[in-house]
């Protein structure tokens, strides 16, 4: 009875220890204590379930989950004052924006001891300098999925989606990405100008592409579009990295290329909006997911590139040597950032809310 007991001081001591090595030496001792509830607002798809559990069996806070289809519809989420939410995902251009806005509490590093497994090359970004409000989550590239069983070569080029000639033969069979950034942003790519560009003429030659190009598009969808392609509804999509290669794991037909014309790469981060009810729990979860194997587990579910470098011996080979997951040098100079697009934000949402309320022929 004596050992046993003994056996549970030992458990006890080693939770303890535990949980303050988790939550940089404060869970407990002061004066900040865990939620019972933590509120994520998410992209879906973009953790790994058992890393909820696991935080919950550790840390004994339920972590709810609400996802979002676009960085657009999480930033009107909070313009209108949703104040519900702990932990937001934002991509690094809507990083610069909320900051901006107001919208996001900065950084308390003393309860994210786990920052130093972030690899140097993620810690000091433009949208962010000096992380003082977000950590860098998962990042990847935007792109063309597709069957292979349809497509003799990758269609790694825009013109899939675009040129007349090669998008009519996929009529109804393809889908484009419910994002504004992403799918005026592919369409200016294929037009050979800047995925930010705020040249009106550029912009007004990209809205009539996207509007040629609608009839062809089976339908405008960031959620659903890989399931689509796995289920034969379609062949190809405008598609996220991961979210291909996560379906491709299950359904060997499905492939991901990045466009020769160059392409979008983005990073998204862990923030707290400055409304957030428990900013200590959100702190606490943020570190949480900075250990290297929790990282790792985000990855090795997604498919998506880690920024944590400690994580690499814990993800998994085929994700760390896929060139189509972390691009070699030659690819890399061919991707391109967002960035906040300031004065012409307006254009661009006419433009977007014009190309989603054209009729088709
Ligand atoms: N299924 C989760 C996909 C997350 C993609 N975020 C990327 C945004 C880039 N603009």
């Amino acid at each position: 009875m004596k050992g046993l007991r003994f056996v549970g001081f030992l458990l006890l001591v080693g939770s303890l220890a535990a949980s303050l090595a988790a939550c940089g030496g404060k869970a407990g001792g002061g004066e900040e204590t865990l939620a019972p509830e933590l509120h994520v607002y998410n992209w879906s798809e973009y953790i790994d379930p058992q890393v909820y559990k696991d935080f919950e069996a550790e840390f004994g806070v339920h972590v709810v989950e609400d996802t979002f289809a676009n960085n657009e519809e999480l930033l009107a989420k909070l313009q209108a004052g949703a104040g519900g939410y702990d932990v937001i995902v934002p991509s690094d251009y809507m990083v610069a924006i909320m900051i901006e806005e107001g919208l996001l509490a900065e950084l308390n590093k003393e309860n994210l001891p786990n920052l130093s497994n972030l690899d140097s090359k993620f810690t000091n970004p433009p949208y962010d300098p000096g992380l003082v409000h977000c950590v860098p989550y998962l990042w990847g590239t935007t792109g063309i999925g597709y069957n292979m069983e349809v497509f003799e070569e990758p269609p790694d080029s825009w013109a899939y989606l675009f040129d007349p000639e090669l998008a009519s033969q996929y009529a109804g069979k393809f889908t484009m990405l419910n994002d504004m950034r992403e799918t005026i942003g592919a369409a200016l790519k294929y037009l050979g100008y800047s995925l930010n560009s705020t040249d009106e003429a550029e912009l007004m030659e990209a809205r009539d592409l996207l509007i040629q190009q609608k009839q062809w598009v089976y339908a405008y969808d960031a959620e659903q579009y890989e399931d689509l392609l796995s289920a034969d509804e379609t062949v190809m999509a405008h598609a996220w990295s991961g979210d291909i290669f996560m379906v491709a794991e299950e359904d060997e037909r499905l492939w991901y290329a990045i466009p020769k014309e160059g392409a979008t790469i983005w990073a998204d981060n862990l923030c707290i909006p400055k409304t957030a009810p428990n900013k200590y729990t959100a702190e606490v979860f943020i570190n949480y997911l900075l250990r290297p194997d929790v990282a790792a587990k985000n990855s090795n579910y997604t498919w998506y590139a880690s920024p944590n470098a400690a994580a690499s011996e814990y993800i998994d080979a085929e994700i760390l040597e896929e060139p189509a997951i972390y691009p070699p040098p030659d690819v890399m100079e061919r991707l391109e950032w967002m960035e906040d697009l300031g004065d012409a934000t307006p254009l661009w949402e006419r433009i977007w809310t014009e190309v989603r309320a054209a009729a088709t022929p």
